[in-house]
């Protein structure tokens, strides 16, 4: 401790200082009134329909890992057997396309990305991830995105497991952001210290893409 503490710097302040700094219990969340639960733009589907490149490759779950390389303290390859023996969670989430569909309450099941980092640990310098799926898509998003309370590396849904075409054996859920960021098949999970444009980024898409904010494309 300093010498020059003043009398407001009690534990409390000062831990709260770190927290500020570390930005602790920032979710990154916006609460909405339930009358704005469907973005600007958008309409609600009870179906759910399958969009992607046109390639759903098909992985056994023997061959399926999955990669976390890049700023982390402990760089992660995980056989599908590790992925089941880590915690389980679950979630219920409304999913929100940029083609303008929206389908709500999706019950979600697998490991959310939180736990999954905690085995990684980032490193201070870690800002934003990029996704590589087995199909070859990729996406990026800030890793406090990809670390939302309810995102989740989910394996099933409505109690069954992820169907091929939805991207199983196992797909991310961000639901606060477009679905386009919740890669399908997702092999691979490389956390950077800036940002870098995935497939549809690099093919006029936003680079954020908030349903709140209809950040659909890029403005150039
Ligand atoms: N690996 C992979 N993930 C992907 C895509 C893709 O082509 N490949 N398409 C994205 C897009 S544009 C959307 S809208 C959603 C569609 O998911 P769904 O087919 O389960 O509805 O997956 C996203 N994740
Ligand atoms: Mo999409």
């Amino acid at each position: 401790m300093s010498d020059d503490q003043t009398p407001a710097d009690s534990k409390l302040t000062s831990s709260k200082r770190r927290w500020a700094s570390e930005g602790k219990f920032l979710t990154g969340r916006i609460s909405r009134p339930e009358t704005e639960r469907l973005p600007p733009g958008q309409h609600l589907v009870k179906n759910w329909p399958v969009l992607d490149l046109g390639q759903q490759p098909v992985i056994s779950t023997e061959s399926w890992r999955l990669e976390v390389p890049g700023l982390v303290e402990t760089p992660l390859t995980l056989t599908w057997a590790d992925f089941q023996a880590m915690e389980q969670s679950t979630g219920v989430s409304d999913i929100h396309c940029v083609t303008t569909w929206s389908r709500y309450d999706n019950n979600w099941k697998g490991v959310s990305t939180r736990d999954l980092l905690d085995r990684a640990m980032p490193k201070p310098e870690a800002a934003y991830v990029m996704l590589t799926s087995y199909d070859g898509y990729t996406t990026n998003l800030p890793l406090a995105d990809f670390a939302a309370e309810d995102a989740i590396l989910a394996t099933s849904w409505e109690g069954l497991p992820l169907t091929p075409e939805h991207g199983g054996p196992m797909r991310l859920v961000v639901p606060h952001l477009y679905f386009w960021k919740s890669a399908k098949w997702l092999r691979r999970i490389e956390l950077l210290a800036a940002d870098e444009a995935g497939f549809w980024e690099k093919n006029g898409y936003h680079m954020y893409g908030d349903p709140w904010r209809e950040q659909r494309y890029s403005d150039d």
